[in-house]
């Protein structure tokens, strides 16, 4: 190997693999059961965990909270709502458990010291039935104190990708990956693995291009990790063709939550129509599940799209509207009536600057008062994440008092392979678990994690000959440039290798117009798969030539590789459920109608490691409410 790298070797009894939300939650309660039986917990990030993953820039309200105690909603309930905002298609057992646990994770948050808003009577300030307001700024500065100390520095690893698991037979032994600052190849031994990498973006091309590259709703640094994780590791996958398309501020991505759960705004096209009322009669297309309060998410994006699709755009969120119709409960009193405006004036600004800061800025480049001016909308690009409104991820164990034998193979959380757990973005089928539910999640896996250790405490081998060879891979872009770097004047140009950012163009690009991405309108059918497909399979062949200049072109070499992994998932499941069922996430130009008789089941998927072959596994929705 031309570079000289250095292998670290680490061994641990669990390791967990990310930072993020999912990861805290699982650090803190792994640390707790871990000390009680003398076992050693290890975290590694890519970055630093204080402002890692979707957290990383704050938030402004916390969307999975209960108040069960206080009497306002029931655990089922919840699970109910899941359901319904999902399509029908949800596992009741993972909801249930985690929203049984949220609110205690919540009331740590606090005892940590975030800040949450209080009423007059002391109680946290609901933006809709389900979500709480926060002065988030520092968030995941808090919740990633609160881990690091429960696990200590020592056993911390930041800025360092991890790329690939390591198999014993049918159980996971550890991973391995580099240092994005130094070179440094790390192989991490472990009995219990957790995936907890967050989910992925730019599979799909971006509506913010050229000048905007880079900004996106969910963070840019989640880029299928988890996905590529489980799936290479042999783990059967959920819910891969439930995808996330959020409705936010046009070219900034600013969330709409708060706009129309707190401040009650309402969305409109160009014409002043209001595309929730005057739509209303296409709800009944789309089963019981467009008669259901509140709308779900895709079905609100689905009667948006169609006025774009008539030409009635731009869709406009009403800010002045509604600021004014707030504000205009004190209007016979000037001084609170402006009292009254300055504080919502205020309030709008900081849910920006609380968690999407960048379009704050563009408020303030573009001269838009919200009490003023409206503010464009419009549907984003596709996200994959499974902890908001989209369901992708690994296919989990259920808990013991209340899964189903089909949802139950021992420990919670733990995926189809024996000691492999995922959490968060990383685990399938169970939405709307947030930022609370991410971590709630992890805490609820790491108890698991624990006992499988204790239960099946031998380390497992790992094969040397395996691990030089995954060294030999992770570093290849890097020799490949070494090697053919002066064969061209400029570097961005040369038959030998290609450079990650083109490469990220080519899926992007692929998925866009093949597999329902912005520009064809999220729209696909069968013929445009098959030739995703067969795009796919060269950018696989072709992905063996990728070139990195340094260190940190390596890790966006790796990050391409898994988005290539997570594309290729998406593409395979979504020509496998033939119907279309979440029109607004994406519609199936050759199914166009949803089908509860034949397709109301999940649609799972698996690569076998061994064959190298794709299976497409279905598995029953199990109705745990009555
Ligand atoms: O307004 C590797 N989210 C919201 N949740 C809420 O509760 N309230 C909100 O207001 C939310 N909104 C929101 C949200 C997110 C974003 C970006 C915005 C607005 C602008 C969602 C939550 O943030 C989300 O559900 C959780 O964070 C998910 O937790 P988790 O643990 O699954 O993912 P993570 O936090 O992104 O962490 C991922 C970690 O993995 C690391 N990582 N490490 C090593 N090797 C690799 N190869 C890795 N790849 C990734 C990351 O560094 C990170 O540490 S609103 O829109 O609804
Ligand atoms: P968002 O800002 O779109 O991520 O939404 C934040 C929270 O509010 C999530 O729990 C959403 O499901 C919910 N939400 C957003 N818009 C609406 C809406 N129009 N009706 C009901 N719930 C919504």
């Amino acid at each position: 190997m031309p570079i000289n790298v250095e292998t670290v070797e680490v061994t641990t009894d669990l390791l967990l693999v990310g930072g993020g939300m999912s990861a805290c939650g699982a650090a803190v309660e792994a640390s707790y059961w871990a000390k009680k039986n003398g076992l050693k917990v290890t975290l590694v990030d890519k970055a630093a965990m204080d402002r890692s993953g979707a957290v990383a820039m704050g938030l402004s309200a916390i969307n999975q909270y209960l108040g069960v105690g206080k009497g306002k909603n029931t655990v089922e309930q919840y699970v109910d709502y899941v359901k319904q905002d999902m399509m029908g298609i949800a596992r009741d057992d993972l909801v249930y458990n985690i929203a049984r646990h949220v609110d205690g994770t919540v009331h740590l948050f606090e005892k940590w010291g975030l800040p949450i808003w209080k009423d007059e009577n002391g109680d946290y300030v609901n933006e809709g039935r389900w979500q709480i307001m926060i002065n988030g700024e520092s968030y995941k500065v808090i919740v990633a104190e609160a881990a690091k100390n429960a696990l200590g520095m020592d056993n911390i690893y930041e800025r360092v990708f991890i790329i690939e698991p390591l198999m014993d037979g049918d159980r996971v032994a550890g991973a391995v990956g580099f240092s994005v600052r130094e070179e440094k190849f790390y192989v991490f031994k472990a009995k219990a693995v957790m995936t907890c990498m967050g989910g992925a973006v730019g599979v799909f091309k971006p509506r913010s291009t050229g000048e905007g590259l880079g900004r996106s709703w969910y963070p840019p640094f989640s880029t299928g990790s988890s996905a590529y994780f489980t799936l290479r590791a042999g783990a059967e996958m959920t819910c891969q063709e439930v995808r996330f398309i959020p409705v936010r501020f046009k070219d900034a991505y600013g969330p709409v939550g708060a706009w129309f759960l707190l401040f009650k705004s309402r969305a409109t096209n160009a014409f002043g129509g209001e595309y929730m009322v005057e739509r209303k009669d296409e709800l009944k297309k789309w089963g019981p599940y467009g008669q259901v309060k509140p709308i779900p998410a895709n079905l609100r994006n689905w009667l948006g799209m169609l006025d774009e699709s008539e030409g009635k755009g731009p869709l406009y969120m009403r800010t002045e509207e509604a600021i004014q119709k707030i504000a205009d409960a004190y209007k016979d009193d000037q001084k609170a009536f402006k009292k009254k405006m300055k504080e919502l004036e205020s309030e709008a600004w900081e849910d920006f600057l609380d968690m999407t800061i960048a379009q704050a800025l563009l408020w303030a480049a573009t001269n838009t008062e919200p009490e003023k001016k409206s503010s464009e909308i419009c549907a984003a690009e596709p996200y994959f994440i499974g902890s908001h409104s989209g369901a992708t991820g690994a296919w989990v164990s259920g808990p013991e008092d209340i899964a189903p034998a089909e949802y139950n193979w021992g420990y919670s959380n733990m995926t189809t392979i024996k000691g492999l757990f995922a959490v968060g973005d990383a685990s399938g089928a169970s939405a709307h678990k947030f930022s609370s539910g991410s971590c709630t999640e992890g805490r609820i896996a790491a108890k698991a994690a624990i006992r499988f250790i204790v239960e099946n405490n031998d380390q497992p081998n790992v094969d040397a000959a395996k691990v030089e060879e995954l060294k030999e891979l992770t570093f290849r872009p890097m020799n490949l440039f070494e090697e053919h770097k002066d064969f061209t004047t400029d570097p961005e140009i040369n038959p030998n290798y290609i450079l990650p950012k083109m490469f990220m163009f080519r899926i992007q690009k692929c998925m866009d117009e093949y597999v329902g991405g912005v520009s064809s309108n999220f729209t696909t059918n069968e013929s445009k798969l098959n030739r995703a497909m067969e795009l796919l399979e060269m950018m696989k062949e072709d992905s063996e030539k990728l070139g990195a200049r340094n260190l940190h072109e390596l890790m966006r070499c790796w990050e391409n590789i898994h988005r290539m992994w997570q594309a290729e998932s998406h593409t395979r499941t979504i020509m496998a459920r033939k119907e279309t069922r979440w029109p607004g996430y994406y519609f199936r130009a050759d199914y166009p109608t949803i089908d509860e008789d034949n397709w109301k089941k999940f649609v799972n998927i698996k690569w076998d490691p061994s064959s190298n072959e794709w299976e497409i596994i279905e598995r029953p929705v199990i109705d745990l409410l009555k």
